[in-house]
């Protein structure tokens, strides 16, 4: 006769036989399926972080709203930084389909317990940022979400799905802005070159550290989380930036930047990683101020959130007396 204790490790290596089943077949896993902890614990962890870099994401940009130079920029600005709330709020909820709550993330994040995206702590003093932005940081992040959209985990590929649509046109813009300056004064271009050769390497970094020093990488990958590693995405980014380089008519701020034919791949210069660890220490250009600015909004946001509880609550009242 079986032990109830046996059972329980069977029950248990069986679900994990289930679960190596679906990541060998390259199957979907779903929030109703068995998964390891270290599983959902990952998944927690890159999601989580990934939506507060959409939330912070939104202030750098927000920051141009008022002072864009034309109706027609801001309108367009408008509802990039309203996408990217957007982009935050799928992504918190494929989240919760792990197990955590929303305010328990969003504790994390005012806390500074927190990770979001390096990209974010740098400042952007010109109106040539917006298109260094979109053309750079969203071009980036498309590279790196693209292979997310086939993601293991169900609700997190579908979110980036439709997120990727959305990433696709913000790039175009920032695209669009800087083609547009490039085209313009000399006083232009100027703004449009520095704000390149500003965002450029903080750009190549978002990948994160070389593949040798990347801890969560390689079981990622073998969960199908990852589809390709840091290194490999950022030299594809790179391959993807130069012809669109040469459109602008910007130089990308890198003296050993070089077609490699043997690799079939650019050679560039060793990226700045003292920078990036700096960064990611809280010790870079604008982390304080994101922080900070989170803090507040969270703190002027709390009577909508008392006002919709109020509001459920009634409602759940009214169901009541009705029933
Ligand atoms: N910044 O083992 P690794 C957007 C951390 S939003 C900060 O390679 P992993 C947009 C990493 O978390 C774009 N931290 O990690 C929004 C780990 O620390 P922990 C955001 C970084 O997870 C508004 C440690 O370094 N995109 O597009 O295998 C306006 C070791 O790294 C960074 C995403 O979030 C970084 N750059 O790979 C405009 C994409 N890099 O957690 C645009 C989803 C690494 O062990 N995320 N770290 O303490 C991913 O694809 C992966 O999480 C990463 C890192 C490639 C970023």
């Amino acid at each position: 006769m079986t032990a109830p204790a046996d059972l329980t490790v069977v029950e248990n290596e069986a679900a994990q036989a289930r679960f190596d089943d679906l990541i060998a077949q390259d199957s979907r896993i779903e929030p109703r399926d068995w998964m390891p902890d270290a599983y959902r614990k990952t998944l927690i962890r890159q999601i989580s972080q990934h939506a507060h870099s959409e939330i912070i994401g939104m202030q750098p940009e927000s920051n141009w709203i008022s002072r864009a130079p034309s109706l027609k920029r801001k309108a367009i600005l408008l509802a990039k930084v309203q996408d990217e709330a957007g982009h935050g709020l799928y992504l918190y909820s494929a989240a919760q389909t792990l197990g955590i709550g929303r305010e328990e993330m969003m504790q994390q994040l005012i806390e500074g317990r927190a990770r979001y995206s390096s990209i974010f702590n740098y400042t952007t003093p010109t109106w040539a940022d917006m298109g260094a932005i979109g053309w750079l940081v969203d071009g980036a992040a498309i590279c790196n979400q693209v292979p997310l959209c086939r993601a293991s985990y169900g609700p997190y590929g579908r979110a980036m799905v439709r997120i990727c649509k959305e990433e696709s046109f913000h790039q175009r813009q920032g695209f669009e802005i800087l083609l547009e300056l490039m085209q313009g004064t000399e006083a232009q271009r100027e703004m449009a070159q520095d704000a390149v050769n500003r965002w450029y390497w903080p750009s190549l970094m978002m990948f994160g550290p070389p593949d040798d020093e990347s801890p969560n990488s390689a079981q990622s990958m073998a969960w199908n989380i990852k589809r390709f590693s840091n290194d490999d995405l950022r030299q594809r980014f790179v391959g993807m930036l130069v012809p669109q380089a040469e459109v602008l008519g910007v130089t990308l701020p890198d003296p050993n930047l070089a077609w490699n034919e043997e690799r079939q791949a650019y050679d560039m210069s060793e990226i700045d990683w003292t920078e990036f660890h700096e960064v990611l220490a809280g010790r870079g250009p604008a982390n304080a101020e994101r922080l900070r600015r989170r803090r507040e909004a969270h703190e002027e946001g709390a009577w909508v959130r008392e006002a919709a509880a109020e509001y459920a609550r009634k409602q759940a009242l009214k169901q009541q007396s009705a029933a």
